[in-house]
């Protein structure tokens, strides 16, 4: 984790200065930065710090963005994040200086750009990769401005400060490497042949690319990263130990068919194949779009898909039962619906077995009453129902 200089609150920047250029009042501009403090795991003091650095208008670290083999839709989401909007961050932040979809340059023009920033930022800028990189037939598959995506990637990355492989394609091929990959479509880190940072996700929660973007600018250097390059802050945690369902997983309730009574309840989507109890990342948590808790898969009745998992996005079969790792489920549940006045606790069973003096009746209604673990039958009404995974 980053040392984090605590700066008392009366040493916040001048903010009416930002106000006017990001065109955010100072609230805003200051839940945005304890916000990024919160989701990088940081005491709400470092706000002041991460303030600070937002608001000087000389620290604004080149960027450099490239895509190859994507959908485009980590900008799009980028474009979507609301506190403040990328248009925001472009202007004020970062110094974008090639963004091939968002460039008003286009051709020689968004080329020369392009080495004008690295010629001048040389060992400074920021380089981000959207998109997987086709390696077969010496990657003849994508070309930009004449040049295969793996000479770009490679002339970039070598001036480059850092390099950030942003989405699943960049973090270890995402959709475009899916089975047979023809094109051999290969992660940024597979490419360069080092380790980079990676934020995967098909698209990955803006946030953790902003607040990424927001360290570095801050302290200096990327925040701490997993074995894969994932951002700690971000990717410690399997879905599934945050998801709102989790009680439903508990408790047995699961959802068997899109639209059934499960479903409709909002129980846990395991078996209709969700992959959160086998994916890292800080989905349920973080959301999207800024809509609130519901904004992301499973909030939205969608099984998890483990679109940011290598080996499981696009890999694993939508429908195949994710691997449980680290939590598993009791053995034995409790009635879904437990029906009043017939539910019996030991002792009182017992008790009623010690006035009948029958001990075959009080075996009898135990094994009546507090129930066996029985399999989902979806002809029986749901009071009688007891599942296992
Ligand atoms: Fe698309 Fe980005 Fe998926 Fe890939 O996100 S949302 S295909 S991860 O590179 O544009
Ligand atoms: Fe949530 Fe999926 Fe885990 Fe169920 S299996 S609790 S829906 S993450
Ligand atoms: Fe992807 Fe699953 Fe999150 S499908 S967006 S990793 S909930």
């Amino acid at each position: 984790m980053a040392k984090v200089d605590i700066l008392p609150i009366q040493n916040l920047p001048d903010t009416q200065d930002l106000e006017k250029r990001l065109g955010i009042p100072r609230r805003e501009f200051l839940k945005f930065c304890v916000g990024v403090a919160a989701t990088l795991g940081l005491p709400s003091t470092a706000a002041a710090a991460i303030a600070q650095a937002v608001a000087s208008p000389t620290k604004r670290p080149s960027v450099i963005w490239l895509h190859f083999q994507e959908c485009t839709g980590c900008s799009e989401s980028l474009l979507r994040a609301e506190h403040p909007t990328l248009e925001k961050l472009i202007l004020d932040v970062i110094s974008l200086d090639y963004h091939e979809t968002l460039f008003a340059a286009a051709g020689h023009q968004a080329e020369a750009a392009r080495k004008t920033a690295m010629a001048e930022n040389k060992g400074k800028y920021l380089l981000v990769v959207e998109g997987a990189i086709p390696t077969k037939d010496n990657g003849i598959y994508c070309k930009v401005g004449g040049q295969t995506a793996i000479e770009m990637v490679k002339e970039c990355a070598a001036g480059a400060a850092a390099v950030v492989a942003i989405g699943s394609c960049a973090s270890w091929g995402g959709m475009p490497s899916t089975g047979p990959n023809p094109t051999g479509a290969s992660s940024a880190g597979a490419v360069l042949g080092k380790p980079v940072v990676t934020i995967p996700g098909c698209p990955p929660s803006p946030y953790n690319f902003l607040s990424t973007v927001v360290h570095y600018l801050t302290f200096g250097t990327l925040p701490e990263v997993d074995k894969l390059g994932r951002p700690k802050f971000a990717y410690s945690r399997l879905i599934h130990e945050n998801c709102e369902r989790r009680a439903h997983f508990d408790a047995g309730r699961f959802a068997l068919e899109f639209g059934d009574e499960g479903h409709r309840q909002g129980w846990c989507l395991y078996k209709l194949g969700c992959k959160g109890p086998e994916t890292y990342a800080n989905c349920p948590v973080i959301g999207f779009n800024d809509l609130g808790e519901v904004s992301w898969p499973v909030g939205c009745g969608h099984p998890c898909i483990g679109c940011s998992e290598a080996g499981i996005g696009f890999t694993k079969p939508i429908h195949e039962l994710a691997e449980l790792k680290n939590v598993r489920p009791p053995l034995g549940y409790p009635r879904v619906n437990e029906e009043h006045g017939v539910g019996a606790t030991i002792g009182s069973a017992a008790v009623v077995a010690a006035i009948a003096g029958a001990a075959t009746a009080a075996t009898y209604n135990l094994t009546r009453n507090l129930g066996k673990n029985i399999s989902i039958d979806k002809d029986k009404p749901e009071s009688e129902e007891r599942v296992d995974p």
